[in-house]
């Protein structure tokens, strides 16, 4: 082979590894080539519309909404985008790992609960971790999220069980051939502000998404899919990827949240950052007991409306991340316009609940504007509820939070989860939950 011959090839190396890592990142703010990043070029479209059912007649009343409308697109994003949530949920068991009564220098109170989803205790399982205000004299609302490196990279706090399920490869965090080791102890720590949050009267609650789903496509061998869809051989287009599966967990969680003394049940948000975002989202839309939902930097897939086409489009997703969707979502790969459903709809499943969209400014693949703009076209279902939607459509100024019954802001920064994102969630959930 000549080097002529050869620079392709080594293009080819390069390009894929490059793709690779790109895949590999949850820390994902560049902005990849051959997208639009152009208000100017995002294409014209009109939304599927929310009051109208399917057999054509409208949508007049709340009763309406609830009883007809709202199951529609709900089953509408179970066949199309999410897929059917995972089926037969188990017997779950729960034990005690440890508890600290005087964590964080003695603020808080922090239990590692382990939920197993069969009578094995070698068998599929999954990690709470739950830190609530030691001062607390009535059971807390609480924040609830799935974190993305293991219960452990929440805090350096050394007695928090290292998760022994697959990680991401990290050197730098300390990830070495898929196990956690030491070093990735508190890596995550700017994303999950304990003190801050139990300190203003909160509880949090964190769950390794990896102990539910490891986030790689591997035929939904793994995780919770090992025991509860023995045989993966033919899977329906409509089978639930590893976002249903993640999801589910969410829920599972909040089985255990509604029996802990310490929070209250009625009061549990749902958080997630990016692709634990449209996790978030969806919990929080297809499980009517979460209180309230949060969306950070979700991007495509989650709050933005997919018809804009600005940054990550539906192809690419489904491309780079096989196993998140259900193949159903294939068919919408550069034909948005035919869905059934777009995410302005998945808002709408989460009304008239509180719901909070964020985005970042230097984070355009996740599409900033399409994002709010999914939380304002929800508008008329959140008023047809009594509540407010978002008062305008203008593109939002950057750090001034718009804060009714949904919120929505866009801070300055890339695709991250930051203190001033928690400060604004805890002054929505003061409004709403307290
Ligand atoms: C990116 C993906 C986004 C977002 C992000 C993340 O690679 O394109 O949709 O989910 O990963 O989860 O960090």
């Amino acid at each position: 082979m000549n080097r002529s011959q050869l620079r392709p090839f080594v293009t080819i190396i390069v390009t894929s590894f490059a793709f690779v890592a790109l895949l590999h990142s949850s820390e994902v703010s560049a902005q990849p080539a051959g997208y639009n990043y152009d208000e100017s070029k995002v294409p014209d479209f009109d939304l599927p519309e929310l009051l109208k059912l399917l057999d054509g007649s409208a949508v007049k009343s709340d009763e309406d909404w609830t009883s007809k409308r709202r199951s529609e697109i709900l089953s509408l994003f179970r066949e199309h985008v999410f897929g059917n949530d995972p089926a037969g949920v188990p017997q779950l068991r729960t034990r005690e790992r440890s508890r600290k009564q005087d964590a964080l220098g003695g603020r808080a109170v922090r239990r590692q609960i382990t939920v197993f989803f069969s009578d094995d205790d070698d068998g599929p399982s999954m990690d709470i971790l739950i830190y609530t205000p030691t001062d607390a004299k009535t059971p807390v609302p609480c924040f609830m999220g799935l974190n993305f490196h293991g219960n452990h990279s929440v805090d350096p706090d050394p007695d928090i069980h290292l998760t022994t399920s697959w990680v991401r490869n990290d050197t730098k965090r300390g990830n070495i051939d898929h196990r956690a080791t030491e070093k990735s102890r508190g890596q995550s720590s700017s994303r999950w502000p304990v003190e801050m949050i139990v300190s203003r009267g909160y509880g949090l609650a964190t769950i390794y998404y990896g102990d539910v789903d490891p986030d790689f496509d591997d035929g939904f061998k793994n995780g919770i899919h090992s025991l509860l869809e023995p045989d993966t051989t033919e899977r329906a287009g409509n089978a639930g990827g590893s976002i249903s599966a993640w999801a589910w967990a969410l829920s599972r969680g909040l089985d255990v949240l509604e029996m802990d003394p310490l929070v209250d049940g009625s009061k549990v948000s749902t958080f997630g950052h990016s692709r634990l975002g449209k996790t978030s989202l969806w919990a929080g839309a297809s499980d009517e007991r979460f209180a309230m939902v949060i969306s950070n930097d979700s991007g495509c897939g989650g709050a933005a409306l997919s018809r804009r086409r600005f940054g990550e489009t539906v192809k690419r997703i489904n491309t780079s991340f096989p196993h998140w969707f259900c193949i159903n979502h294939r068919q919408y790969n550069e034909n948005e316009n035919a869905s059934p459903v777009d995410h302005h709809m998945l808002m709408a499943l989460i009304a008239p609940r509180p719901v909070y969209v964020a985005s970042a400014e230097d984070d355009k693949w996740a599409d900033p504007h399409g994002e709010m703009l999914s939380l304002y076209h929800a508008g008329p279902v959140f008023e047809l509820l009594g509540r407010s939607g978002l008062p305008s459509n203008d593109v939002a100024t950057v750090n001034k939070p718009i804060q009714t019954d949904v919120a929505y802001h866009i801070r300055t920064g890339k695709h991250d989860v930051t203190d001033f994102d928690w400060t604004q969630y805890m002054n929505f959930a003061d409004l709403h939950l307290k």
